[in-house]
């Protein structure tokens, strides 16, 4: 059976929904001005971010890894959360069994005040750093320096855009349409060849430069907050809200597909549903579009 669109018969299942797993990617933080992990090709600086988010590339060249991260860490702090973000928080807050799985570090969930108790960031945060050492249990979970240090700080450059909200006019770009001027990232300026003397110190073994506090491909995500979501998950969740994803990286999509497999049903909100990886007999509604839009209709 083709999943459904119909927004009412989604509504009528939700409210009688009694455990609800959400599982968020990058598209939900896509309207908040932030790129998504594959999209727009997925390039930064024309590497492959998927190459730069490993173990690997940070023992390789820790310079350009952090330089990548900074930018990150700097490109999050200048947006802010969408309706999306807001709408999700909101029903956590109101809903009595309710989990959300991010696989973003972004901390925009955080700053849409979404209940602390009910979201897992299964891949980290941006905004943590923690030793790069194996002997030293250094962590700092709320960092939002900008830069962490000088050598970091991420080059940007003003460029005029046209108003984004109605509003009065600050400049005229074709005596019609309303300009702005904003900042964005500047790729025209050279990536810096630093060394680890360029780059922050774990303040506590003072031997080993810190690390974002990020799940890289290849490494493990963390143990108790996986056996935690076992465990809420072994009363099945009646629904999954999936969010933004392409459903490509594993074990967060596997998530989904286990409530499915456990007699759940699963939504997905996502504006080109078939360029992920999802198998298409998973979903009962797809809600195609953007996040911003789609979420808080839904979820109200
Ligand atoms: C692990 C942190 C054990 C860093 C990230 C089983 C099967 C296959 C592979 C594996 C497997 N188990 C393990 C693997 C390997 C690997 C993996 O999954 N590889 C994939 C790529 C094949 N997984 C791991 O390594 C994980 N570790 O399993 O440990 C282990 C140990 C050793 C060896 C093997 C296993 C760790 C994975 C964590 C990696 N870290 N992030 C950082 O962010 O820098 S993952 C990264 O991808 C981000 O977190 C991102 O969120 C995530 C997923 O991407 P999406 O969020 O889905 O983003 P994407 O761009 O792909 O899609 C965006 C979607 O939004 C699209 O669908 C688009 O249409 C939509 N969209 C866009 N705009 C909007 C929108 N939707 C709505 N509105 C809009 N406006």
């Amino acid at each position: 059976m083709s999943p459904s669109t119909d927004v009412a018969s989604f509504h009528t299942y939700l409210s009688s929904a009694r455990r609800i797993v959400a599982l968020c990617g990058a598209g939900l933080s896509a309207s908040s001005g932030l790129p998504t992990f594959r999209g727009a090709g997925g390039m930064w600086r024309n590497y492959d971010v998927m190459r730069l988010a490993t173990p690997e590339a940070f023992k390789r060249d820790p310079g350009l890894v952090w330089q990548f991260y900074s930018m990150r860490r700097h490109m999050a702090l200048q947006v802010t959360p969408n309706k999306a973000h807001y709408a999700l928080a909101e029903l956590a807050r109101k809903h009595p069994a309710f989990l959300t799985l991010t696989q973003n570090v972004d901390g925009l969930s955080v700053r849409a005040n979404h209940p602390n108790d009910s979201i897992r960031y299964l891949h980290g945060s941006l905004f943590a750093l923690r030793c790069s050492g194996y002997l030293c249990d250094y962590v700092d979970d709320q960092n939002f320096a900008d830069p962490i240090v000088p050598s970091l700080a991420v080059p940007m450059a003003k460029k005029t855009v046209e108003q984004r909200a109605p509003g009065p006019a600050s400049g005229q770009s074709d005596g019609g349409t309303p300009t702005e001027e904003t900042l964005v990232y500047d790729e025209s300026v050279e990536l810096q060849a630093l060394q680890l003397s360029d780059l922050p110190v774990c303040p506590k073994c003072q031997q080993n430069i810190l690390r974002p506090g990020v799940v890289w491909f290849g490494e493990n995500l963390d143990l108790d907050m996986m056996d935690g979501i076992e465990h809420w998950l072994e009363q099945p969740a009646d629904l999954c809200i999936v969010i933004g994803t392409s459903g490509l990286v594993y074990p967060a999509a596997g998530y989904a597909h286990r409530v499915k497999e456990l007699g759940g049903k699963v939504a997905i909100v996502d504006l080109d549903v078939s360029s992920g990886g999802w198998s298409s007999n998973i979903f009962d509604w797809v809600f195609e579009g953007d996040a911003t839009k789609i979420v808080p209709e839904i979820l109200k």
